[in-house]
């Protein structure tokens, strides 16, 4: 980290042993796991620098906006519309992560067998090690699966600005009216929170901003097609991971930039891996910065990820938002037709996401799926089973893996993993 940030860190309440004690796993594990990585596009090193200051001058950036008034509004899902928090000059945040943290802490409020992801949320606000956390002035929680509707029962006695969204788990004219009425009630709890009122004016602005950050992205995973896979899938995670903390203006900005150098190497036939490397799928639970654990896997077995079916890749970027609003009624109904699209695994039931990930594993010209499912995930596990049986009835080879964020059955897994890869040669 380029400066000294640690009075900023204890003003925002954290522990710094305990902060500390993160970064010194973080710091090495990106090294080993990210810079170790051999022909690398030169443009990933603005992602090392942004990752190099996620809880630095990234942290420092929103403090300063604060100064200036300006609010923050943390979330745990792709289902929160940051068009609407733009729009009232606040900035979305990300706060899911991928790593354990103060798990025995956290075990004495959730049940053993709560996902990793869940728990994680909490070891962070218990540990007291995320400065992102504690700078949100608005914490959105949403009723999602069991799991997260439960556990911010709870979670609202850790968090004082815990705002809770509901939300559909049938796709129906009554589901899509009770993502209306949520957004709605959302935009005024965000204008009040801000005191600014979004006007056409400021939604639209904010809508072409959010469609810019999503169709850099989607340019990026259309490059993916090629082979040789122009750049690695732990790379391209990582630009979907930095995609929920950066600036949204700076981050379309450096992955147009990454695009560009891609292009000329797919012309150049030049790749992260040799052409003809076995390519894969993964589809399935979000995999949240730092858990690295499936791509680091993969990519030292032999094989490149092409694509994530996944709300930190294409379930969370895909379909933009409709520009053709003039109000800001009609520009709100175009943001409820843009998420009422999004096809995670809490609805029933959920064609559209076997439809999706049948349609990624032929674009991006997939040997095979790795179905990813955190253990304890009852959504996406229990999908698992059919997803599986579909792609294989069309002869996609598939694996289907359950896990957490601990790094104990890598072993096993990394066995599991090159069997499938040969099968896949
Ligand atoms: S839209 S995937 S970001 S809810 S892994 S907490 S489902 S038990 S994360 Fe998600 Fe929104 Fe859906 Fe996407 Fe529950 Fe499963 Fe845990 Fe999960």
């Amino acid at each position: 980290m380029s400066a000294d940030y640690r009075s900023m860190w204890k003003d925002l309440g954290l522990d710094l042993a305990a902060h500390d004690a993160l970064l010194g796993i973080l710091g090495p594990a990106y090294q080993d796991i990210y810079l170790a990585q051999k022909n690398r596009p030169e443009g990933m090193g603005y992602f090392d620098f942004v990752m190099n200051e996620v809880h630095g001058l990234r942290i420092k950036e929103l403090l300063d906006e604060k100064a200036a008034g300006r609010k923050i509004i943390g979330s745990y899902c792709v289902f929160v519309p940051e068009e609407i928090v733009l729009a009232a000059n606040a900035t979305l945040v990300g706060l899911c992560s991928g790593a354990d943290f103060a798990t025995g802490e956290v075990e004495k409020l959730l049940p053993r067998n709560t996902c990793a992801l869940i728990k994680s949320a909490f070891g962070f606000k218990l540990g007291k090690v995320c400065p992102y956390l504690e700078s949100a002035d608005m914490v959105v929680g949403e009723n999602t699966c069991d799991g997260k509707k439960k556990a911010y029962e709870t979670f609202k006695n850790l968090v004082e600005n815990l705002y809770v969204m509901d939300l559909p788990q049938v796709k129906s004219g009554q589901g899509r009216e009770l993502l209306k009425s949520e957004y709605s009630r959302f935009k005024t709890a965000v204008e009040e929170l801000t005191g600014v009122k979004i006007t056409a004016d400021s939604l639209s602005k904010a809508i072409k901003t959010v469609n810019a950050k999503r169709a850099a992205i989607h340019r990026l995973s259309a490059l993916r097609q090629a082979d040789p896979a122009p750049i690695s899938g732990l790379d391209a995670l990582l630009a979907n991971q930095v995609f929920f903390y950066d600036n949204p203006s700076r981050f379309t900005a450096s992955v147009e930039k990454i695009c560009d150098e891609l292009e000329v190497r797919i012309a150049d036939g030049k790749g992260a891996f040799p052409k003809k490397t076995p390519r894969i799928l993964i589809s399935g639970c979000p995999q949240a910065v730092p858990n690295w654990k499936l791509p680091l896997i993969v990519e030292t077995s032999g094989a490149v990820i092409i694509g994530e079916e996944s709300c930190v890749g294409e379930r969370g970027a895909r379909n933009l938002t409709a520009e053709s609003g003039k109000t800001v009624e009609e520009m709100m109904e175009a943001i409820v037709d843009r998420y009422y699209q999004v096809d995670c695994a809490i609805f029933t039931p959920n064609p559209d996401r076997l439809a999706h990930i049948e349609e990624m594993a032929a674009t991006y010209k997939a040997d095979g799926v790795i179905h990813y499912g955190l253990q304890f995930c009852q959504p996406y596990l229990m999908e698992a089973i059919p997803v599986e049986k579909a792609l294989e009835q069309q002869s996609i080879p598939t694996l289907r893996i359950e896990t957490d964020y601990s790094l104990e059955d890598m072993g096993q897994l990394k066995t599991r993993i090159e069997a499938f890869i040969e099968q896949l040669r």
